[in-house]
């Protein structure tokens, strides 16, 4: 039961953090809105240093499994269970 709840938790979290990122509401994180969320983590509002923007791209395309250029919210969903942020 806890690991259900907790699952649901998760879930409910990746949903509000897509929804934070995808600001224009397109349904898909499109490139410059994945690199807000860097600067987000990375830059204290910023912009980020050349390694922090490499990393943001090699995520991009870590995410980005069919490759479109954007990230839609199974894509994120994937991409933060890899990174073992969603259970
Ligand atoms: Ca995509």
């Amino acid at each position: 039961m806890l690991a259900r709840t907790h699952k649901a938790e998760a879930a409910k979290t990746a949903t509000q953090l897509f929804k934070q990122y995808d600001t224009d509401n397109s349904g898909f994180i499109e490139r410059k809105e994945w690199l807000q969320i860097w600067k987000a983590l990375f830059s204290d509002g910023g912009t980020l240093s050349k390694a922090h923007l490499k990393l943001a791209r090699i995520e991009l395309e870590r995410a980005d499994t069919d490759g479109d250029g954007r990230v839609s919210f199974n894509e994120f969903i994937e991409w933060m269970r890899a990174l073992g942020m969603y259970a």
